[in-house]
């Protein structure tokens, strides 16, 4: 089965000034939104991307990858303390949005990983991204660029 994805929000932009974080895609039986990336450094061969994924589904859900043009590969990344060491692993698996849960991919947790930047994110540009869900299958996600080393894609006027 096809779903295609809808746009329910985008009255919002206009109402709030901020372009960012508006945007809200009803896909199946998820609520996806707040997709943000940032800005890399020249040389950065690395870059992330975060999202929040509501299930409202009465069934478990999987993130199960990630595409896009921007890399040489784009994969599904946990980060986390271990033994005192941040570090990243790739997620084969993907990442399970428990039923009626809602998962919100951060800086210093889950993300999306682009692995071998083609170039920079510039601020203020805009990446497309497809996320592959495992029942729900693969729905276009626009990731607004915030500044450098932001810690969220909230703007604050
Ligand atoms: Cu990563």
């Amino acid at each position: 089965m096809k779903t295609r994805a809808l746009l329910v929000a985008a009255a919002l932009v206009a109402f709030t000034g901020s372009a960012a974080l508006a945007e809200s895609i009803q896909h199946g039986n998820l609520t996806i939104k707040d997709a943000w990336t940032r800005a890399t450094p020249p040389k950065a061969k690395g870059g992330g991307a975060f999202v929040t994924i509501t299930n409202n589904g009465n069934e478990d859900a999987r993130l199960t990858g990630a595409v896009s043009n921007y890399a040489k590969r784009t994969e599904i990344h946990e980060m986390a303390v271990n033994d005192g060491v941040m570090k990243m692993r790739k997620l084969d698996e993907g990442v399970v949005i428990p039923a009626g849960e809602t998962l919100e991919l951060k800086p210093g947790s889950y993300h999306v990983m682009f692995m071998g930047l083609n170039q920079p994110f510039k601020m203020g540009e805009e990446l497309n991204v497809t996320l592959e869900f495992e029942k729900a299958g693969p729905v276009d996600v626009t990731f607004p660029v915030m500044k450098m080393g932001a810690k969220s894609g909230k703007m604050h006027h």
